[in-house]
C-alpha cells in the first residue's frame, strides 16, 4: 500500500471549537461540514478529529462513555456519516482519535467489569496527570481503581485480552465505516507494569510509559486490525525518545506509522514541571529537532508540529505575538514545514492565532488547569503568580474557538461560546487573511504547496547550519544534486550571512536573500534557497 501520509499535511480539528452549526456555543459535526471548503482552499489533506464520541465531556471528550455514539452536542451519527463521505468527496481524507489507555467512568464498561480496569486494595504512590493520586476509592467495592488522568479518566487494563479484543472490534467498525486511520492518544501508557510498584516522589512514568508489553500490544493490533485497511496511524507518546520512536515506527516492525514526540514541547520549562517555565533557548530546540530528523531518516517517520489542542499558541511561545505577530508566524510554520516528516497544523494555526490572559480564573475551563490551580491556591501561592503560569502554559490558550470573522463572538456561533473567544479576532479571523495579500493563511497555503512541488522536502537528508547561532536556525536539505537552504530569524534582530547558492523560492518578506555575496535576515524573517 502506498505511504499517502507522507505526502500529506495534517489539520487538526478540535471539534468544540471549530465552527458552531446551531448557535449553543458549541461547535458540531454540522459546522465542520460548513468550513469543509475552506479546508479545501487551504490545501491539506487530511483532518485530525479529535475526539467526537459520547462523553461526559470530564476531560472534553477525552473520557468516553460510548465508543459508538456521537456526543449529542456534536451531533448524530448521520451527521458524521455525512461529514465522512463531504471530506472524501472533496479529495480529502479523516482521522479519528482514538482514546483507549482509558475510558469514562460512566462506560458500561467501567460498571460491569471490573477485570477491564486496575482494581486494588491498597494503592500505590503514584501521583496523576492532573494532580492528586492516581487512585480513586469507590466504595461500592471498597477498593481503589487506578486513573493516570482525572479520576473520571479510568485506567483499562490491556493485560486482559478480552479488553483487547473489544478494542480491537471497535476499530474495524469505525475503519469499516471508511474512515482513513488513527490518531492514538497516549498510546504508549497501555502497558503497565502489572505489579505496579512506587515510583520515585510518586511518579509512576517509568512502569507506563513505554511499559513491558507495548510493542506486543502494538504488533497485535497491527495484524489484528490495522494491516487489513489502507489506514495511517500517528502514536500520542510522551516520554518517548528518538529510540523509542525507531522501535515504534519502523515499517518492518508493523506498529505505527508516526508518533508525537513531546522532547521539544517541553525545552521551555524545567524538569518534568509543565507549570515550571523557563525561556525557551533556540540552540536547545535546533539540537532536539536535529536528533529527531537524523534518529528517524530512513528507517521510520517525524511527525511535525508546534500546536495541538494541549499546547500553548506557538507564536505566543517561541514567535512575537505583537509587533510581528505575522512575520514569527510565518517563520515559525516555514521552519517547521521544510524539515523531513508529516506537518500537522492545529485550527488557527494557519492564521496565527495566539494566547489569551483571561483575568479570572473563572474564564476558564480546562480541568488540568483548574485543578492545579486549586491545588496551588491550597499551598499558598499567589493568584497572581498561578494566573502568569495558566496564561503562558494553559490548555484553553489553544482551545479559544477559531476565528471567522469581525462578526460577534468571531463568526464562531450565535449564541455565547463554551470558552470565551480571544479578544482579538477584530483583527485576527479567517476573513481578514484572506483578503490580505499578506496573510499567514496564505503563506501557509504556500508551504503546503511547495511540499507537493519539491520531493526533496520529504527525500532530504538534514544538516543543521550554524549550531551555535541563539537566534537563528538554519537547515540544509539535500539529495544527490538537490539543495534546500532553510534560514530562520527566531529574533527582532537583523543577522547578516554568507548567502548561500541558489534561487530564494519562498519568504515571508519581500527582497528575501538579496545581496551578491551577504544577505541580511529581517526580525522573524525566513528564508529558503533551492539549487539544483
Ligand atoms: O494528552 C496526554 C498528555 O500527556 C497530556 O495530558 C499532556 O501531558 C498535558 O496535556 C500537558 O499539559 C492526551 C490528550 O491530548 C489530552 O487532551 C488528554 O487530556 C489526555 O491525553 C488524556 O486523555
Amino acid at each position: 500500500m502506498s505511504e499517502w501520509w507522507k505526502d500529506s499535511v495534517i489539520y487538526q480539528i478540535y471539534p468544540r471549537s471549530f465552527n458552531d452549526s446551531d448557535g449553543d456555543g458549541i461547535g458540531d459535526l454540522q459546522g465542520i461540514i460548513e468550513k469543509l471548503d475552506y479546508l479545501n482552499e487551504l490545501g491539506i489533506d487530511i483532518i485530525w478529529l479529535s475526539p467526537v464520541y459520547d462523553s461526559p465531556n470530564d476531560d472534553n471528550g477525552y473520557d468516553i462513555r460510548n465508543y459508538y455514539e456521537i456526543m449529542e452536542e456534536f451531533g448524530t451519527m448521520e451527521d458524521f456519516d455525512l461529514l465522512l463521505s463531504e471530506v472524501h468527496a472533496r479529495g480529502m481524507k479523516l482521522i479519528m482519535d482514538l482514546v483507549v489507555n482509558h475510558t469514562s467512568d460512566e462506560h458500561e464498561w467501567f460498571k460491569k467489569y471490573p477485570d477491564h480496569y486496575f482494581w486494588r486494595d491498597q494503592p500505590n504512590n503514584w501521583n496523576s496527570v492532573f494532580g492528586g493520586p492516581a487512585w480513586e476509592y469507590s466504595e461500592e467495592r471498597d477498593q481503589y481503581y487506578l486513573h493516570i488522568f482525572s479520576k473520571k479518566q479510568p485506567d483499562l487494563n490491556w493485560e486482559n485480552p478480552v479488553v483487547r479484543e473489544k478494542i480491537y472490534e471497535m476499530m474495524r467498525w469505525w475503519l469499516n465505516k471508511g474512515i482513513d486511520g488513527f490518531r492514538m492518544d497516549v498510546i504508549n501508557f497501555i502497558s503497565k507494569d502489572p505489579t505496579l510498584p512506587d515510583g520515585p516522589d510518586g511518579d509512576g512514568s517509568r512502569y507506563f510509559m513505554n511499559g513491558p508489553r507495548v510493542h506486543e500490544f502494538l504488533r497485535e493490533m497491527h495484524e489484528e486490525v490495522l494491516q487489513h485497511y489502507d489506514c495511517m496511524t500517528v502514536g500520542e507518546m510522551p516520554g518517548a525518545t528518538p529510540e523509542d520512536a525507531q522501535v515504534y515506527t519502523n515499517p518492518d516492525n508493523h506498529e505505527l506509522d508516526m508518533i508525537f514526540t513531546f522532547e521539544h514541547m517541553d525545552l521551555d520549562q524545567h524538569s518534568h514541571e509543565k507549570w515550571d517555565f523557563k525561556k525557551l533557548d533556540l540552540i536547545d530546540l535546533k539540537e532536539n529537532l536535529e536528533k529527531w530528523q537524523h534518529a528517524l531518516h530512513g528507517c521510520g517517520w517525524n511527525s511535525l508540529y508546534w500546536n495541538n489542542h494541549d499546547q500553548p499558541r506557538v507564536v505566543s511561545r517561541f514567535g512575537d505575538d505583537g509587533k510581528y505577530r505575522k512575520e514569527s508566524a510565518m517563520m515559525l510554520g516555514t521552519c517547521l514545514h521544510f524539515l523531513q516528516g508529516t506537518p500537522y497544523i492545529y485550527q488557527g494555526e494557519e492564521l496565527g492565532m495566539t494566547n489569551v490572559t483571561f483575568d479570572h480564573i473563572d474564564d476558564y475551563q480546562d480541568i488540568e488547569t483548574l485543578n492545579m490551580y486549586e491545588e496551588k491556591r491550597a499551598e499558598g501561592i499567589s493568584e497572581e503568580s498561578i494566573m502568569q503560569s495558566i496564561h503562558v502554559k494553559g490548555r484553553d490558550n489553544a482551545r479559544t474557538p477559531v476565528q471567522w470573522s469581525d462578526a460577534p463572538h468571531g463568526g464562531f456561533t450565535t449564541g455565547t461560546p463554551w470558552l470565551k473567544m480571544n479578544p482579538n479576532y477584530h483583527d485576527v479571523n479567517t476573513e481578514k487573511e484572506r483578503t490580505d495579500p499578506y496573510s499567514v493563511f496564505k503563506h501557509y497555503q504556500e508551504l503546503i504547496k511547495l511540499r507537493k512541488n519539491y520531493s526533496l522536502i520529504k527525500n532530504g537528508t538534514f544538516e543543521l547550519l550554524h549550531r551555535d547561532h541563539s537566534e537563528v536556525f538554519a537547515y540544509e536539505r539535500l539529495i544527490i544534486d538537490e539543495k534546500m537552504t532553510v534560514y530562520c530569524n527566531f529574533s527582532d534582530s537583523h543577522h547578516k550571512f554568507q548567502r548561500p547558492e541558489g534561487d530564494v523560492i519562498h519568504s515571508n518578506y519581500q527582497g528575501a536573500g538579496d545581496g551578491d555575496e551577504v544577505f541580511e535576515l529581517r526580525p522573524y524573517e525566513a528564508v529558503v534557497f533551492y539549487y539544483f
